[in-house]
């Protein structure tokens, strides 16, 4: 089996490859999911990996990733818009809105959804961290400014990333009931 990971997103893929190494390999696959209008992530992940895998065709599973960015003074924004936020606003200037609080923590959160012909399945994981000014030219999205253990996720390699992620938590938890189910 090959896993279909249907995102625009390469960061996200050579993460998950790294946990699925010598079971199945992963490929990037451009879909365009409905992404339902909700607060739940898991609830918006969840509904583009059966979509996903419905539309697709053949058996091959399905994995969507739906993560966000929640800032603790903020309100939790910008949470599910973090996408959107990020290609408007940019990760500077929430960085800018940021550094205006004197509470910085803010936290990743991510659901993997898997699907295939016997059902949809989801996988969480989050870490808390506090936002600095940009640091670093690894990862993706938010990383540069999403400090943890005095380094930014930017700073970090994959691996070191993984080992402490959001992500990183939820494909160790899916890659070990993948790898038994
Ligand atoms: P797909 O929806 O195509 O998978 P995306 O990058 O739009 O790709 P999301 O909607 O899940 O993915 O991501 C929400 C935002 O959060 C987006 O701006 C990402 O860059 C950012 N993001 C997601 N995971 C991240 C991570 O591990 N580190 C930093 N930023 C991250």
């Amino acid at each position: 089996m090959t896993v279909r990971f249907v995102t625009g997103n390469e960061g996200k893929v050579r993460e998950a490859r790294a946990y699925l190494e010598g079971i199945d390999p992963v490929e990037q696959i451009e879909y365009d999911y409905t992404e339902v209008q909700s607060d739940s992530l898991a609830e918006i992940a969840a509904y583009g990996a059966r979509e996903a895998f419905e539309e697709l065709g053949s058996d091959d599973p399905v994995l969507v990733d739906d993560a966000g960015l929640f800032v603790d003074a903020l309100g939790g924004f910008p949470g599910p818009y973090s996408a959107y936020v990020e290609d408007t606003v940019g990760v500077e200037r929430l960085w800018r809105l940021a550094e205006a609080e004197e509470n910085r923590r803010a936290r990743f959160r991510t659901v993997l959804a898997y699907a295939d012909e016997n059902g949809t399945e989801t996988f969480d994981g989050s870490v808390a961290g506090t936002l600095v000014a940009p640091r670093g030219d690894g990862g993706f999205g938010y990383d540069p400014i999403f400090e943890y253990n005095g380094q930014t996720m930017a700073e970090m390699s994959t691996e070191e990333k993984n080992a402490i992620s959001h992500r990183g938590r939820a494909l160790a938890a899916f890659a070990e009931w993948y790898a038994d189910r």
